[in-house]
């Protein structure tokens, strides 16, 4: 016998879900959309979207969420059937604990630029975000969605997306591009400005985003730019907090254990943090009451944040794909493996770390390498390599730059970094093809051919690659060397031995 499929949530069956998951402690009814947000994926659902409801539950306001996609996925099938509703659940080892979130009051997918609607979607979405109710604009839009150039952080003007504004500007197909168009049609009116907060993990995110809105206007509108470049309110932010992509067994499971089956499912860790730059005048949600934290400067935290935690991600998780290991936690589970990620952070990155007021840094590495073993924690080494080419710098060729000035031991960084050049070739050491999602994708593949095994070349070709690497590395004539070993000995050998080595001959 199969069992019926169960009811979906939302509004109608909020009663069916067992009584132990929480719900929002607020009049939800009574909610109204305040928040802009683009790009609702997982990791919003679990971050900014629970913060909102705490503070909703501490300060109650108009800070409802209008989720906004401009690109998959299609939020309709999920949230939009839903009424907004969906469930968080937090996993640590055998604990689970579920929590029904109710910030989102409204959502809008744009669909692709073929599609039929697209033209009149696009259009209530900027609608909606030019309304006068919405005073604060969230993003996560990854990475690549700033359209900046990794290596410089300035706008990429030969982003075909960033031409296609250019020409286009009142239909714009990049997230600049529509922040622009949003913000232009509230001068129009006289609509007071927003908040501009971004929640990606990309260098000076806030500043990031500015120049890359800015330098837009400048090539449509210059006086604009200048007005906006007086006038508007980017905020830099640090955002924490391991959210998987959702899995069909989530989905399956939750609605095996609770009776209702929700499309809007997001699985994440305990562990969460936001810190804020206290710069905005005008009225926000009352995140600070819950536990978000307002500061003048946010880099510490960030550059912390990026070089401990995604840095340990980004070291290793090739080195996972590598060496077929699917989960990040089969990677930490791993003493070699975890032992390399200790050890890099703590000699070769945390002596150039820069003070954080009331994070106590060997603390916060011991808490960041148990939060990445949480083997409840299904975290796919090949999501987090994805876009590599965008998250390197931060994570990693920083460091690097930092222990090269400071005269301190960098390889175990450079055994990372091999290990992204190796896979971004697009294969392993025994041959094998691998899945390469990435925005330099068709460049870094091509070198992988072209250099025909030889770790030499693919080393100097990979460091020519400017809008990622720049152009002092490649002229390092010592790193190249050593990058070339490195990479080198994960060609001949897998990269567990390789790591193995590599600690054997650090220790004596
Ligand atoms: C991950 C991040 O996929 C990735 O790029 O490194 O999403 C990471 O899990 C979060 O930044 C943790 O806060």
């Amino acid at each position: 016998m199969t069992n019926p499929t169960p009811p979906r949530l939302g509004p109608a069956t909020l009663d069916r879900l067992p009584a132990a998951i929480r719900r929002p402690g607020y009049d939800r009814a009574r909610l109204t959309p305040g928040i802009l947000h683009l790009g609702v994926g997982a990791f919003h659902r679990c971050h900014q979207a629970e913060y909102t409801d705490d503070a909703l539950e501490a300060a109650f306001g108009p800070w409802g969420i209008l989720g906004v996609n401009l690109r998959a996925p299609d939020l309709s099938a999920s949230l939009g059937a839903q009424g907004g509703y969906y469930c968080r659940e937090l996993r640590e080892g055998e604990q689970v604990e579920r929590r029904l979130i109710g910030s989102m009051v409204e959502t809008i997918s744009v669909p692709g630029a073929n599609d039929a609607s697209h033209a009149a979607t696009l259009e209530r979405a900027l609608a909606a975000a030019s309304r006068a109710s919405i005073g604060v604009v969230t993003l996560t839009v990854t990475e690549k969605g700033y359209c900046h150039i990794p290596a410089t952080g300035e706008l990429d003007l030969d982003h075909p997306d960033i031409r296609h504004d250019i020409a286009n500007p009142s239909a714009p197909s990049s997230v600049p591009g529509f922040v622009l168009r949003m913000m232009a049609r509230r001068l129009g009116a006289g609509t007071p400005l927003p908040a501009l907060i971004s929640c990606d993990n990309v260098p000076d995110n806030g500043s990031t985003l500015r120049r890359s809105v800015l330098g837009l206007a400048r090539a449509i509108d210059p006086a604009l730019g200048d007005r906006l470049a007086r006038e508007a309110c980017f905020l830099n932010t640090m955002v924490d907090r391991i959210v998987p992509a959702t899995r069909p067994e989530d989905i399956d499971g939750f609605a095996s254990q609770t009776g209702v089956l929700d499309m809007g499912l997001v699985v994440g860790e305990p562990f969460l943090m936001w810190v804020i730059e206290n710069r905005f005048g005008g009225p926000m949600p009352a995140w600070e009451k819950a536990g978000a934290l307002f500061v003048d400067d946010v880099a510490p935290y960030e550059i912390l944040k990026m070089r401990v935690v995604n840095g340990i991600q980004s070291n290793l998780c090739q080195l996972g794909v590598l060496s077929g290991l699917e989960f990040m936690s089969d990677v930490m589970a791993d003493g070699i493996f975890r032992a390399f990620a200790r050890r890099t952070i703590e000699r070769e990155v945390m002596p150039n770390l820069p003070a954080v007021h009331g994070i106590d840094v060997p603390a916060y590495l011991t808490e960041t390498i148990k939060r990445l073993t949480n083997p409840a924690l299904k975290h796919r080494t090949l999501q987090i390599s994805t876009d590599g080419s965008q998250k390197i710098k931060q994570r990693l060729l920083e460091p690097l730059r930092a222990a090269l000035r400071a005269g301190t031991p960098c390889d175990g960084l450079l055994i990372g970094i091999a290990g992204w050049m190796q896979y971004a070739s697009g294969r392993d050491s025994s041959g094998r093809k691998l899945p390469v999602d990435e925005p330099f994708a068709q460049r870094t593949l091509a070198i992988g051919e072209a250099s025909g095994g030889d770790a030499a070349t693919l080393v100097g070709k990979m460091l020519e690659i400017d809008g990622i690497f720049g152009f002092d590395l490649s002229a390092d004539a010592a790193i190249k060397a050593r990058l070339s070993d490195a990479v080198a000995r994960l060609m001949q050998r897998p990269a567990r031995l390789v790591v193995r080595d590599f600690l054997a001959s650090e220790a004596g």
